[in-house]
Formats: C-alpha cells, sequence, structure tokens
C-alpha cells in the first residue's frame, strides 16, 4: 500500500469514528462541479495595463481547449461559462460539438451589457426608451444563444449606477430595470434560469442599480421562478458575512449560483480562497447543511445552485491559476462534508458556544489531502493534479502555437 494510501486509511478511520459516512463523502466529491470563465483563459487586466500573457487563449475555441485541458486534469469542471459577444461564433451547433468533443457542456451564457459605447449612462436600466432596447435586444439574443448551445443559466450583470447624488432618479432607473428584466424572463423557457448579479460598486461608484443580495432577490422574487440570485464572493463590502447571506439565501430558495473568486480589498478577482480559505470553507458548509435539510425546497435550491469561477488572472499564469481555483474549491468542499453534523448541533442545542466553532475547526483543519488523491484515482484520475500539469506538454505547446499578443491599454478587454 502506498503512502498515500496509508494516510487516507488513517483519515477515513478517524472520519467513521466519528459516525461520518465517508463513502457519501467520497460520492459527493466524485459529483462536485465547478465552471470555469472562458473570459479567465484570454488575456485581461488591471483598468491601468493588460499584460499579454504567454498561450493565453484568442478566441473561443481555444478557450474551450484550455477548460478542457483543466476538466482532464480535476474531473470536476465539465462546463465553460460564455462571455456574448466576446465568444460568438455563427455555428452555435459548431461550437457547442467542439465543446461536447472535449467532454464539455456549454455553461452560463453572460449578455455584455457594458462595453457599448451607448450604456455610459447603463443599459437595462437607461432612462433612454432607445438604448434599454438593445440591451433588451443583446439579452434576448443571448435567450436563443442558450437554447442553441443547451445553456441552463442566464447570467446577468449591469454596470448600470450613478457616480453623483441627484445624477438621475433612482426609482425611475429601478422600475426600469424591472420591466427590462421581465421582458427577458418572459422569453426564456420553463427549465432556464435568470441569475442575478449584484455588485456594491464600480464601475458606479455611488449607487448601483442592483447593489446588493437584498436588491437581486426582491427583483428576483418579482420576477418569479426562473430567476435567482447570484452571489459573487468579490462583490460585498470589506467584513461583509458572505456565509451568512448564502445560507438566508437558501432558506428562502433564492439563491442560484456563485462567482467564486478571492477579494482581498475591492472586486480583486484573484484565486478563490487564497487568503480567506475559512470564509469559503464556511460558504460550503452552509451549502453543505442546506443539501441536508429535510425540506425540498431547501434541499433543492442547494442542489440546482451554479458553481462558477469569475477570475481575472493578471500576472499569475492562467492555466495553473484556473487550476489552483479548482483545487481549492474541492478542498473547501471536502472539508465542509467532512463536518461533524451531530456533534455541530448538540454544541448548538447546549449553547456551548465555542463547542460548536470547534466542531468547525475540527474540520477546517484536517488535512483532506490524502482523500482527495484517493478520490481521484478512483476517478481513474491523477492524484496530484498540479504534478501533473506541471509535466503536461499542454502548456507549452499553447505558448508555441499562440504566442504573447502585444498588451493592449488598461481595461477589460473582452478578446
Ligand atoms: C463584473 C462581474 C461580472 C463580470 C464582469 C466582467 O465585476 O463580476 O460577473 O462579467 O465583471
Ligand atoms: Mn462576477
Ligand atoms: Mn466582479
Amino acid at each position: 500500500m502506498s503512502t498515500q494510501n496509508k494516510a487516507y486509511e488513517l483519515l477515513a478511520e478517524d472520519l467513521q469514528a466519528k459516525g461520518i459516512d465517508v463513502a457519501a463523502v467520497k460520492a459527493a466529491l466524485e459529483q462536485q462541479h465547478i465552471e470555469t470563465p472562458s473570459w479567465g483563459y484570454g488575456d485581461s487586466g488591471t483598468r491601468f495595463k493588460v499584460f499579454g500573457a504567454p498561450g493565453a487563449a484568442r478566441n473561443v475555441y481555444e478557450k474551450i481547449d484550455d477548460a478542457a485541458f483543466i476538466h482532464q486534469l480535476t474531473g470536476v469542471a465539465p462546463s465553460v461559462a460564455l462571455h456574448i459577444p466576446w465568444d460568438k461564433t455563427d455555428d452555435w451547433d459548431g461550437l457547442s460539438a467542439y465543446a461536447a468533443e472535449r467532454g464539455l457542456k456549454i455553461g452560463a451564457i453572460n449578455p455584455n451589457l457594458f462595453q457599448d459605447n451607448v450604456y455610459k449612462f447603463g443599459s437595462l436600466a437607461h432612462t433612454d426608451d432607445a438604448i434599454r432596447r438593445k440591451a433588451v435586444e443583446h439579452s434576448l439574443e443571448c435567450v436563443e444563444i442558450m437554447v442553441k448551445t443547451g445553456s441552463r443559466d442566464l447570467s446577468v450583470w449591469l454596470a448600470d449606477g450613478t457616480n453623483y447624488a441627484g445624477q438621475d432618479n433612482i426609482r425611475t432607473r429601478k422600475r426600469l430595470l424591472e420591466e427590462s428584466l421581465s421582458e427577458i424572463v418572459a422569453a426564456m423557457p420553463d427549465d432556464r434560469r435568470m441569475l442575478i448579479e449584484y455588485k456594491f460598486f464600480e464601475p458606479a461608484f455611488y449607487h448601483t442599480d442592483l447593489a446588493d443580495w437584498g436588491m437581486a432577490a426582491s427583483m428576483a422574487r418579482k420576477l418569479g421562478p426562473k430567476a435567482k440570485v447570484l452571489v459573487d464572493t468579490g462583490h460585498h463590502a470589506p467584513g461583509t458575512n458572505v456565509e451568512h447571506i448564502v445560507a438566508f439565501l437558501l432558506d428562502e430558495g433564492l439563491l442560484g449560483g456563485f462567482h467564486f473568486n478571492n477579494r482581498k480589498y475591492a472586486d480583486d478577482d484573484l484565486i478563490v480562497g487564497t487568503s480567506n480559505p475559512f470564509e469559503l470553507f464556511l460558504i460550503y458548509n452552509e451549502l453543505v447543511s442546506a443539501a441536508q435539510e429535510t425540506d425540498p425546497r431547501v434541499a433543492d435550491c442547494a442542489a440546482n445552485v451554479a458553481y462558477m469561477i469569475d477570475q481575472s488572472h493578471n500576472v499569475e499564469p492562467k492555466l495553473e491559476a484556473m487550476l489552483q481555483s479548482v483545487l481549492n474549491c474541492q478542498s473547501a468542499y471536502a472539508k465542509a462534508l467532512i463536518v461533524d453534523r451531530a456533534a455541530l448541533a448538540e454544541k448548538q442545542a447546549e449553547h456551548d458556544v465555542l463547542g460548536g466553532y470547534r466542531v468547525l475547526t475540527d474540520a477546517f483543519e484536517t488535512d483532506v489531502r490524502p482523500l482527495l488523491a484517493q478520490v481521484r484515482l478512483d476517478m481513474g484520475l491523477s492524484p496530484d493534479p498540479l504534478a501533473t500539469f506541471n509535466d503536461s506538454p499542454y502548456p507549452g505547446q499553447v505558448v508555441q502555437e499562440r504566442g504573447v499578443a502585444d498588451g493592449s491599454g488598461g481595461g477589460y478587454p473582452g478578446a
């Protein structure tokens, strides 16, 4: 027996002694699904500078190749989100087939409502009818793309907002936005969903039309069962208790999905779980807890959450960064799955304040690497995806084939 398997055996024994069903934990880890974003494979930058990255994907086909590589290494990243028009093609059947040949599905479709010149003062909430119409039409085109590609989720993020008090009428904008979103949601087949993403600032700095989870949730409720809330972990003020928001939305049956990334100060779009692994664990802890709920509304909501990464790798190697992101999600999920829930409930019932905390930290501090290595072996994968990544010819090949683009100016290039 290898050392690694021995470490797994010891851990499994330990977990079993606590009454944790290790087979169920492993099955859940095999089923984990993290969607990677097409835009994470292409060149991107800060508003100061876009540095061309050697081997960065230059078109949607190359982005799909890269996403397939990450899925091959991890086995848990079987879909890729697209951004329209960045990833637009006139052959959606061909693109879907290209993805399917590589073991991938097309994930969320993201309309671009922030890069056209006419969107300077807003898109779906713009007070000019013609501009609002353009934004609605673009979103409706994205709904058609969803149908053509078999995508389940339309992921809506708006740059809409104002920079100064008095710049515009907040309530008028709210009503216009509601009208626009209603038209879009009405055009969606019943088995598709609209995920509403909120963000409290940037690019607008005084007010953002959908600034927080509460506004997104009110909007989703009005729009009906197809609309849910998307939590981008980077879109909160510093210090916000994100796991609380997650728990609340799950309990309301309103959580639709995530954009995972790591924020230190603003909307940093860094590799998920790098500086806040405890927060990522606590988020997964709420999801695991909700999935085990007896109330089917909550359990169904948890079962349908879309786990997506939304990152922009500006100085870190893109493929390695995406791989690290998926691995960090696996690790956080594994730790959440091994929380001793019976002990936690007991401590909570006894109002044992620190007892409950210790049940959580006991799981958080457990080294789950041997467990994940065993799960990967059982899936027929390398137990150490980073080592396999380093040995793989693929990253070098793409540098050869694609070269380095000239860094363009600042801003989100979307190329
Ligand atoms: C936003 C938001 C969106 C993403 C854009 C480019 O901050 O996170 O999801 O599409 O950035
Ligand atoms: Mn996002
Ligand atoms: Mn963001």
